[in-house]
């Protein structure tokens, strides 16, 4: 190996280290540390009802929603949506279509994130990023439940 090459290698291997360095450097500064919304629910006991109704978070932050089915005998799913009631009435009647092997959520393109069918004492969780700025619905698409008024409203500011 002559001298040339030998630099040459050398100017690579420091370049390298730099650049390992910069990542470094830059990744520490990331907006993602510390900065998720753990969010909370059940249901109001056998009530057909989510409890709290009202979730809220901030745009684009990372959010966890745990949904723990406080029933003891009811099965209930969490099914965040956008847009307004007649979206959520749309999702509520093809997960009705989808069937309990679906856990009644259904393929759409509203829906934002869920929670899969739970039995009673159950809980799951999903995350996800929370959407623009607005008000969205969550509702349980086990059939009967939303019109029943299982449903609430996840305000993203
Ligand atoms: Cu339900």
């Amino acid at each position: 190996m002559n001298l040339k090459v030998r630099s040459w290698l050398s100017a690579v291997a420091l370049a390298s280290a730099l650049a390992l360095t910069a990542c470094g450097g830059s990744s520490g500064g990331g907006t993602e540390a510390g900065g998720g919304a753990n969010l909370n629910i059940s249901t109001a006991g056998e009530a057909l009802q989510f409890a709290p109704a009202a979730l809220s978070a901030t745009a684009g932050q990372q959010a966890k929603v745990t949904f723990k089915n406080g029933s003891a005998a009811q099965k209930h799913n969490w099914v965040l949506v956008k847009g307004g009631d007649a979206e959520a009435q749309k999702v509520d009647d093809e997960g009705a279509a989808a069937g309990e092997a679906a856990g009644y959520i259904p393929t759409d393109p509203n829906i934002i994130a869920s929670v899969k069918l739970l039995n009673g004492g159950e809980t799951g969780s999903t995350s996800f990023a929370a959407p623009a700025a607005g008000s969205y619905i969550f509702l349980c698409t086990f059939p009967g439940h939303y019109v029943a008024g299982m449903k609430g409203t996840l305000t993203v500011k």
